[in-house]
């Protein structure tokens, strides 16, 4: 099924200079860039992003994290969307990335993981509404 997920390159890739291989990465694997910018989130929208994991140890680290610095979102749109993107952007844990995958090459730990990837369709929805408000009629429909 032709899907759109969001994703985000995050302010390790960016500081870490790797916008360009990440894009060519997902392009690589057929999918669109129909929506992009640079932005740099405040603390709020980054609690809001990660909502559903408000209860671990670990949030406040990644809400500091995400909102460190600039990164880089996008919509995705192909075949599939949402399970390629994850496919190539490797396990949450570099440690455990696969070979050749965005984390695997890129990834420093388990916080600083370098990209984002929607988990499903409807969180895809979710997450494309929050962070592309202004597309919203056109690429939710
Ligand atoms: P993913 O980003 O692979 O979908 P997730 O949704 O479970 O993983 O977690 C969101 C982010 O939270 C993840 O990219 C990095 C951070 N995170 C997850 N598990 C963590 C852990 N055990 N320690 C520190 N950060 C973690
Ligand atoms: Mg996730």
């Amino acid at each position: 099924m032709v899907e759109k997920t969001l994703s985000l390159v995050k302010p390790d890739g960016v500081a870490g200079n790797h916008i360009g291989e990440i894009l060519n990465l997902y392009e690589k694997e057929g999918l669109k860039i129909v929506a992009l910018k640079m932005i740099k989130i405040n603390k709020e929208f980054a609690r809001q992003h990660y909502i559903d994991l408000k209860d671990k140890p670990f949030y406040q680290e990644l809400v500091d994290f995400i909102s460190s610095g600039p990164l880089v979102a996008m919509i995705l749109e192909g075949e599939d969307a949402v399970n390629t993107v994850r496919r190539v952007n490797g396990a949450t844990d570099p440690k455990e990335a696969a070979e050749g995958t965005i984390r695997n090459k890129y990834a420093k730990g388990k916080t600083d993981n370098t990209v984002h990837g929607s988990d499903s369709v409807e969180h895809a929805k979710r997450e494309i509404s929050m962070w592309f408000p202004e597309y919203l009629d056109s690429y939710l429909s």
